[in-house]
């Protein structure tokens, strides 16, 4: 079984296999998590992601990870919240599949996710947390590809809601 945990922190710190990145469609760079992954990889990801010709809304793309500690970055772009009937419960989980899928097929053992499109997307937290944790159960039970998932929380406020529907 998979260890699947929520801790509190900057995802560019973390030595792990992957770390995924709140991109959009441009995967050129921006703010937030994408900004600070963008700064601690170097101008080497940014020529990377150039090649790649951006990636639609709720489907991932694979790069190295340059300068960070991890050895891949998954750029996942999650949609932008427009009230919740344009189908965004379906982008965001096909989000979260897109990138286990690109775990499975890349070797990835070790893999965290910040909380795609709860930041300048303004996708209800525990919505989203939700949905991160549904699809991360179901992927762990029905492969073994991935050992280890890490939900990276910026703030107590998100790492409160990942730990309380993670459970004991
Ligand atoms: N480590 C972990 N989580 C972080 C970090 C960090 N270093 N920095 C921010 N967060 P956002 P989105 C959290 O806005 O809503 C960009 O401009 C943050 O607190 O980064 O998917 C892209 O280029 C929040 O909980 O991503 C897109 O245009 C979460 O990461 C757009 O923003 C996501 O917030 C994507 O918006």
């Amino acid at each position: 079984m998979a260890t699947i945990e929520a801790i509190q922190g900057d995802i560019t710190a973390l030595a792990l296999d992957a770390i995924v990145n709140a991109a959009n469609e441009s995967l050129l760079g921006g703010g937030g998590v994408d900004g600070a992954i963008h700064r601690a990889a170097g101008p080497g990801l940014l020529e990377e992601c150039r090649k790649l010709g951006g990636c639609p809304t709720g489907e991932a793309r694979i790069t190295g990870g340059h300068r960070l500690k991890a050895r891949h970055v998954v750029h996942a772009v999650g949609p932008v919240w427009h009230g919740g009937a344009r189908g965004e419960d379906a982008l965001l989980a096909g989000c979260y599949r897109a990138c286990f899928a690109l775990a499975a097929q890349h070797g990835i053992r070790s893999i965290a996710f910040p909380a795609i499109s709860t930041g300048v997307y303004r996708f209800p937290r525990d919505r989203a947390c939700r949905i991160a944790v549904t699809e991360t159960r179901a992927f762990t039970a029905r492969s073994t590809a991935v050992a280890r998932v890490m939900f990276c929380c910026f703030d107590a406020e998100t790492l409160a809601l990942y730990r309380a529907e993670l459970g004991p």
